[in-house]
């Protein structure tokens, strides 16, 4: 009886481990902080969101933000926003740097996070899971808050 309840408890130790591990290299990935995250609303017809964020990057290395991608798009690109003939245009960037010591900020009207062909409607006040790949920090699991057009104006 007290032999079976020792190897119970020896299993429970087992399942733990890897969650230990998990938790523990969550927190390594401290190099890069981001804050102020979210994504606009799809709205009718429209098949695109934005996201917006802060990226800071704690370390004294340069890291570069490689891609971004999501369960709930087809496709993520990085915009930047330029000015053409008074007409403001977007052009898709390959990744986005973030020197040491420096933060980048995905914002309305700048640099953004084009979230293209979405697989479900994004409805305001829901999360959607967002990845990030960066060069040195590696993945980065973001679960960012849906914000409606009107939310997005700062
Ligand atoms: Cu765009």
């Amino acid at each position: 009886m007290l032999m079976h309840n020792y190897k119970r408890f020896g299993m429970i130790l087992l399942l733990l481990t890897p969650l230990f591990i998990t938790i523990t290299c969550k927190k390594k990935n401290s190099a890069i902080k981001i804050d102020h995250d979210r994504v606009t609303q799809s709205l009718p017809g429209n098949r695109v969101s934005a996201g917006y964020m802060n990226i800071t990057n704690t370390m004294e290395k340069d890291d570069t933000l490689l891609s971004v991608d999501t369960d709930d798009f087809e496709t993520v690109e990085f915009h930047n926003m330029f000015e053409e003939n008074g007409v403001m245009k977007m052009e898709p960037m390959d990744s986005v740097v973030i020197k040491g010591g420096q933060s980048v900020s995905f914002t309305p009207g700048g640099m953004h996070i084009m979230l293209i062909n979405n697989k479900r409607e994004i409805k305001a006040g829901e999360k959607i899971q967002l990845n990030l790949h960066f060069e040195n920090a590696g993945l980065i699991k973001l679960t960012s808050p849906v914000k409606s057009i009107e939310e997005q104006v700062e």
